[in-house]
């Protein structure tokens, strides 16, 4: 087999780059590890930036997302007993956030690659990038129990934080940059219509609890745990619970409940992998960085990620021009640094430390309260939270 750009994972930054490429003539192919089933309905992200929602709408993929996505001008601060929202129409004018969920993204982005004869490949096992650091890279992998090669001008590494093109680059190329943090996220998707019109980050001294959605009728929520928590020590009547006491903390505000459709934990980190590059293989996505999902970056990093490598190669394919694809890595490292910091300072703003002594908790205290009544400070959450533009300035 051979093609343009062999890319590994079929999640958003691996279906997205497949899509981008082929509006602009270039041929893939993705090897995703997992079935389509289980590509579709995995629950993750749900906050799509305006650049991202931008990105889907001018490649195309974006029609139901516009007719089913919730658009949302604001979120709201809870903690001390009361909710402090932050006006993005006044604060960022124009620009919004998208509540639509990532499994929805990556259905629509199969749907279309399908529709335009691409080729992904589901349940490759052992997939093996090789021979990127000179001028043939190819991909091995097993399919249907037979064993295949991927001849490619290109590898892009889109499988994910376990994926394996990371540790496929030599040892002492890559720099790592991780923080592991004390506390886990449950998540709940349950089929209640919300409670709120807006996104809810409620800060508690019995620990963090955002509360969002996927549609009118289904709500998602997140309550912080510890890191090693087991899922079993929470049957549904306590998540209910919980939730109540750390959501219910305003008066006259009172949370809906209902059946649980799914629930899980998940770890919390931050991790960057410098240069996301070797050779001729790129790193991008959840493959080269991840954030604790406090500050909902993560897809929205990857799509950014995945549109600066379109276009490099689309330089390269065009005109034989290196220069973008030399500079990939630069390119995209200032933002996925900005989302770094956004999304742990968001983080240790908002839980609750075991570490903390009374000094702590008051500066925590301080800074919500300095959040909230000063219009800079909204600003900056505001427009960092939106997304800033890709010159990282918020008007784009
Ligand atoms: P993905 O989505 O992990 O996709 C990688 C794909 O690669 C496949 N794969 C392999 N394929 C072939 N060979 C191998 N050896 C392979 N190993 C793995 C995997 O099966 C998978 O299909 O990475 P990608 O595409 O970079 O996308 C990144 C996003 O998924 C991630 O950043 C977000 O989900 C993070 N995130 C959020 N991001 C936001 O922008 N907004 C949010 O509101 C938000 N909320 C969240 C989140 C992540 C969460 N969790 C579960 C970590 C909320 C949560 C709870
Ligand atoms: C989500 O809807 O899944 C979500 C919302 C806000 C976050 C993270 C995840 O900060």
């Amino acid at each position: 087999m051979r093609t343009q750009v062999a890319i590994t994972g079929a999640g958003p930054a691996g279906l997205l780059l497949s899509h981008l490429l082929h509006r602009s003539g270039i041929e893939s192919v993705v090897l995703e590890a997992r079935s389509r089933d289980y590509a579709e309905h995995r629950v993750r992200a749900g906050v799509l930036e305006q650049g991202t929602v931008d990105t889907l709408i001018g490649a195309g993929v974006g029609e139901r997302m516009l007719r089913e996505g919730l658009v949302h001008h604001g979120i709201e601060l809870r903690f001390g007993g009361a909710g402090h929202r932050i006006a993005f129409e006044k604060l960022v004018p124009g620009r919004a956030i998208t509540v639509y969920g990532q499994q929805e993204v990556v259905k629509d982005l199969i749907a279309a690659r399908l529709a335009a004869g691409g080729q992904i490949l589901f349940e490759a096992a052992d997939v093996v990038p090789e021979g990127f650091d000179g001028p043939g890279p190819r991909v091995s992998f097993t399919v249907g129990g037979e064993r295949r090669v991927l001849e490619a001008d290109f590898i892009a590494g889109c499988d994910g934080f376990h994926g394996v093109c990371r540790d496929a680059i030599p040892a002492g190329v890559l720099t790592y940059f991780d923080k592991e943090y004390p506390f886990g996220w449950l998540g709940v998707l349950a089929a209640v219509a919300p409670s709120s019109d807006e996104l809810i980050y409620a800060s508690t001294p019995r620990g963090f609890a955002p509360h969002s959605m996927r549609s009118p009728q289904v709500s998602r929520f997140y309550l912080q745990v510890v890191p090693d928590e087991d899922i079993a020590n929470w049957p549904d009547d306590r998540i209910w619970a919980e939730l109540a006491a750390r959501l219910e903390t305003v008066p006259g505000w009172s949370l809906a409940t209902g059946p649980v459709l799914e629930k899980g934990i998940t770890a919390m980190r931050s991790f960057v992998a410098e240069p996301m590059q070797y050779g001729r293989l790129y790193l991008a996505g959840d493959a080269a960085h991840i954030v604790p999902p406090t500050g909902a970056k993560g897809l929205n990093l990857a799509a950014f990620d995945v549109t600066v490598l379109t276009e490099a190669l689309a330089a390269w394919y065009s005109a034989g021009d290196s220069s973008l694809l030399d500079g990939y890595s630069r390119a995209c490292l200032r933002r996925v640094w900005r989302a770094q910091h956004f999304s742990w300072w968001m983080t240790t703003l908002l839980h609750s430390f075991d570490s903390y002594d009374a000094y702590d908790r008051r500066l925590q205290e301080s800074y919500l309260d300095y959040l909230c009544s000063s219009e800079a400070a909204s600003a900056s959450l505001a427009e960092n939270y939106v997304g800033l533009g890709p010159h990282l300035r918020s008007d784009g």
